[in-house]
């Protein structure tokens, strides 16, 4: 028998809102459902009829909103930006003070601070929370994080602990098994509590910025082992199979590994090698790296793995600088084993310095819009439901959890240790792809960013120098104490030195 009024409520039937739903009526809520196109809310229902909780359908707006139990608690999954101002704003006259508005998509942060302020002054309640892992994700647990209002989450918490995919809470694996009506119990879910206003979008659009650079550095080992190596995809397929029991375990290495070993149902030939390649973005990665750029925090791996995106684009204009441009003609010679082994650890160092990079983003942010986020325990829920999910969020979560105030991941004894232990390999790696003409941008990119990051003394002094000489800058001199600027008459180029007494 159907309660009076449901749990909760979800606008938006595409993939990502159809699997929410589900998932939400799996674990006992009833949920109403509405969508602009009122066929697909019919249809939606009719093949759902026997959830555990129950699905409702709403014909009109008006109709979904009287169907929610108050406060209203409702949820919106459609295209960020337009459409979904387009939902609030049809929303909000039928609302009453206290009512509480989930964003679900993938909102420009700065889009929720606005929208939380609005809705505020309206007596609403607003939370924009990331939700991570794609349709099966969100059918059978997301990695979910909620920003707003702290109030209005803890009416949202036993839904979205409930839904969100669950990890073992030792090891951090995430827990398998949940099928249609059979919901995983126990374990620890990947949802809490971000931090207010646009916080958990932020922290989403982080999760994609260093998606971005996961999926980059995969390929680059992929184009590092065909290469150098000229092995064929099913084999680099047992390789990426192999590594996935290791410390590179996650889910985009074994999805990688799944690829690789594909055939073509019409050629027969491995699926990879009949895809082109360009690739195409929805925006989160360049959102992530202009955000870098703007706050001053460096992030170039991340910015990298965008720059990578935009250059397999150009396909024709790469096919025709292909016949002009010329690269070595160098091969590799040494062992297969050896190299093998020396890219995996490239990968497992440029991947730590693309999350520190990530991190630190982060750590800016939180000081620019006075959020607190807890580092850990957003490894935390990053560990199940979403694409980055992997065995070493688990080191970064103890990372944070030894010091919650990390300048930077690479400064964690595990992380210091183990690129101290892999970084030789990483060199030869990206000093080989130099020689032989395989481009590597983000673990060049990473290499980088570690040694000058590491580096006492960058030659920005120099930098420096050339600014003042052209535009009476000013800098700062090593014998002095920070903050005194000094500038000094520099001589036109073509004059002679100036003798300095
Ligand atoms: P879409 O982003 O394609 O959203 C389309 C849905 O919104 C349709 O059902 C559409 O109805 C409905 N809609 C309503 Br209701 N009002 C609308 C309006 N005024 N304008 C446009 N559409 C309206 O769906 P999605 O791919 O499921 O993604 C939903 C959100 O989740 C997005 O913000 C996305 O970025 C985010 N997200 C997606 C993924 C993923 O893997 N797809 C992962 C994580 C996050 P209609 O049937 O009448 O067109």
């Amino acid at each position: 028998m159907s309660k009076s009024h449901s749990d909760i409520g979800l606008i938006g039937l595409a993939v990502m809102g159809q699997n929410l739903a589900l998932n939400i009526a799996d674990h006992g809520f009833q949920i109403s459902v509405y969508n602009r196109t009122v066929e697909k809310t019919e249809k939606f229902v009719a093949e759902n009829p026997n959830t555990p909780g129950g699905l409702i359908g709403a014909k009109t707006l008006q109709e979904f909103v009287k169907s929610l139990a108050k406060p209203r608690k409702m949820i919106i999954l459609v295209q960020a930006g337009k459409a979904t101002d387009a939902v609030i704003d049809s929303l909000v006259p039928l609302l009453d003070p206290n009512d509480i508005v989930i964003d679900g998509g993938n909102a420009l942060w700065t889009d929720t601070i606005r929208r939380e302020k609005a809705l505020k002054e309206k007596g609403l309640r607003f939370i924009g929370s990331g939700v991570s892992g794609g349709e099966e994700g969100a059918r059978f647990g997301p990695a979910l994080m909620p920003g707003g209002d702290p109030a209005a989450y803890k009416e949202l918490e036993p839904i979205w602990n409930a839904v969100a995919a669950k990890v073992d809470a030792k090891t951090g694996a995430q827990l398998g098994g949940a099928a249609p009506g059979k919901p995983i119990v126990g374990g620890v879910p990947c949802a809490a509590y971000i931090g207010e206003n646009g916080a958990g979008h932020y922290v989403k659009m982080c999760h994609n910025g260093i998606e971005y650079g996961d999926m980059q550095m995969i390929c680059e080992a992929y184009a590092l082992m065909q290469g150098l190596l000229k092995m064929k995809a099913p084999e680099m397929g047992a390789i990426f199979s192999e590594w996935n029991q290791g410390m590179l375990g996650s889910f985009l290495i074994e999805i990688t590994a799944d690829i690789l070993k594909q055939k073509d149902p019409m050629t027969k030939k491995p699926i990879v090698d009949v895809i082109l390649d360009t690739a195409g973005q929805k925006g989160t990665g360049k959102w992530t790296s202009v955000n870098a750029l703007d706050m001053g925090v460096p992030a170039p791996t991340i910015a990298e793995s965008v720059f990578a995106r935009c250059l397999s684009a150009v396909k024709e204009e790469r096919v025709a600088a292909s016949k002009i441009l010329k690269g070595p003609s160098k091969k590799y010679k040494g062992s297969k084993k050896a190299l093998i082994a020396a890219i995996h650890d490239a990968l497992y160092c440029s991947k730590i310095c693309s999350y520190a990079q990530g991190f630190q983003l982060m750590r800016e942010a939180q000081k620019e819009y006075k959020w607190k986020l807890n580092f850990g325990e957003i490894a935390q829920i990053w560990r199940g439901g979403c694409i980055i999910r992997a065995v070493f969020l688990q080191k970064i979560t103890e990372a944070y959890q030894r010091d919650p105030n990390l300048a930077n991941l690479l400064l964690d004894p595990y992380f210091t240790k183990t690129v101290k232990k892999a970084q030789e390999n990483w060199r030869k790696v990206v000093a080989l792809a130099a020689e032989c003409g395989v481009a590597a941008p983000t673990f060049g990119s990473a290499l980088a960013y570690y040694d000058s990051y590491r580096s006492a003394r960058l030659p920005a002094n120099l930098l420096q120098g050339q600014r003042d000489f052209f535009g009476a800058h000013t800098y700062e001199r090593t014998d002095k104490p920070r903050g005194q600027f000094y500038h000094i008459d520099w001589p036109e180029p073509s004059r002679p030195q100036l003798e300095i007494k």
